[in-house]
């Protein structure tokens, strides 16, 4: 089974998961897209949706779903987004498509995080095949990177990459991530760091992962 498959798989199964006349939070990604496809059969029993990205924000008013601002609603009811890598704990590596800023805030507004994955997303150490995205102020970038090196990091620019909120990206590669929460704050706490990409702080509360198998919901 395609991998694309398995993203579908798991995006139809958090239909499951909206209720009738809420605001749903959308994340951003490929999984996220087959999720906005979808909820689109179901767009007349909401009232709309809250995006955290351009991106995202585009393919849902085209499918004719209305998304509101976070500004606009005080709490959500679930927020449905992918991830790069999760792992038993339900935690996340976010930010391989460079929304992990706004992704975090919308999150931080749902009462339940539903995560949509394929199999190859899981992971038993945050770190292990992804590299850490980390949204930068630019004119902190070379700061910043010379303290995630102090940390023990490896952190790579990614060139050309301009986030929604004006700011660069470094990624840390083959940074393996022992302690997730305490390494979320250390990075919260670099001045220049808008945001990083490790999501523990919050993390999921259900994982949909589609295998070959099926879907398996942790
Ligand atoms: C968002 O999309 C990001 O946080 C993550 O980087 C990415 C996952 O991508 P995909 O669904 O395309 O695998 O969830």
């Amino acid at each position: 089974m395609s991998q694309l498959a398995m993203k579908k798989m798991a995006a139809e199964a958090a239909l499951a998961y909206v209720k009738d006349d809420s605001i749903i939070g959308v994340g951003s990604g490929s999984t996220v897209n087959c999720f906005i496809e979808a909820l689109a059969t179901i767009k007349h029993k909401i009232k709309g949706a809250v995006a955290a990205s351009k991106a995202s924000e585009q393919l849902l008013r085209k499918q004719g779903i209305e998304v509101f601002s976070a500004n606009d609603v005080t709490e959500l009811d679930i927020y449905v987004d992918g991830a790069d890598e999760i792992n038993p704990q339900k935690m996340m590596i976010k930010g391989g498509g460079a929304a992990l800023t706004r992704e975090k805030i919308v999150a931080a507004l749902a009462k339940t995080f539903i995560c949509i994955v394929d199999q190859s997303k899981q992971v038993d150490v945050l770190g292990s095949t992804f590299s850490l995205p980390i949204e930068v102020i630019p004119m902190a970038r070379s700061q910043v990177a010379r303290q995630l090196v102090g940390l023990g990091g490896f952190p790579i620019y990614r060139e050309g990459v301009v986030t929604d909120n004006g700011n660069v990206i470094l990624d840390i590669a083959n940074f393996t991530i022992l302690e997730p929460m305490a390494m979320e704050q250390a990075l919260n706490n670099i001045a220049g760091v808008v945001t990083n990409g490790i999501f523990a702080l919050r993390g999921a509360d259900i994982v949909i992962v589609g295998t070959p198998e099926g879907i398996k919901t942790l």
